[in-house]
């Protein structure tokens, strides 16, 4: 049998996050050509002006949810356990800002929990808390989430690792095919990408760009 945390690893390779908000495009075509692309994982993540909310972000979560399913993708909703919950998705991803990750373990049983952290001390309590992967960031700047306080590089992936921070990590902010080598080179075992992916002209091919620059083998 594999084990759910080395499985959980591989995922991680490649992880995209999208909402309505980010798309140029229609969010359903984004998320189909960033699969055919090669992304691992995805996240729902309905935030900021003009996120659907209620029922439209349901039926909205439900069709990506669908592609995801058809294509073997992890699916992987932010903050709304609720919806998770009803949905049945893989996964639920929580902030500092968002329900204390040990509550939100208890709820979702033995679905994955991701928590994004920027200290030592905020990964080991994610950790206690029943974490199954840590998001680490924002690694470079980032136009996609406007609450970030510092940019901390690499160093602090790094530091994750010289710490021995047992379970697997992903950078994330400002990561694009320029700079992600270097952010698994430093001790992530993924990126998660909102813009390179989202934003891109042609996003199939933005997809495989990132994919060959972090995980140049497969
Ligand atoms: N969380 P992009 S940075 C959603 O630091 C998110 O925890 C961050 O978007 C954190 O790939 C970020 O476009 C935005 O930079 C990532």
């Amino acid at each position: 049998m594999i084990n759910r945390r080395e499985q959980l690893k591989d995922f991680l390779t490649l992880y995209f996050i999208m909402g309505s908000a980010n798309c140029l495009k229609d969010p359903i075509y984004v998320l189909q050509q960033a699969i055919e692309g090669g992304i691992t994982l995805f996240q729902f993540r309905e935030k900021g002006v003009g996120a659907l909310e209620g029922q439209e972000k349901m039926k909205f979560a439900e069709k990506l949810q669908k592609i995801c399913k058809d294509a073997e993708i992890p699916f992987i909703i932010n903050d709304d356990v609720e919806l998770a919950l009803a949905l049945e998705a893989d996964g639920v991803h929580i902030g500092q800002e968002d329900e204390r990750a040990s509550i939100v373990r208890e709820k979702i049983g033995h679905k994955w929990l991701g928590v994004s952290t920027h200290t030592l001390l905020e990964a080991q309590q994610a950790i206690a808390d029943g974490a199954d992967y840590l998001g680490l960031g924002p690694i470079y700047p980032t136009i996609s989430k406007d609450d970030t306080v510092k940019i901390h590089g690499l160093d602090i992936i790094k530091s994750f690792r010289t710490n021995d921070i047992p379970i697997p990590i992903v950078g994330i902010g400002g990561i694009s095919a320029m700079n992600a080598k270097e952010v698994i080179d430093a001790g992530a075992d993924g990126i998660s990408v909102i813009s390179s992916i989202s934003g891109a002209e042609h996003i199939t091919d933005a997809a495989k760009e990132l994919k060959r620059a972090v995980n140049p083998t497969r």
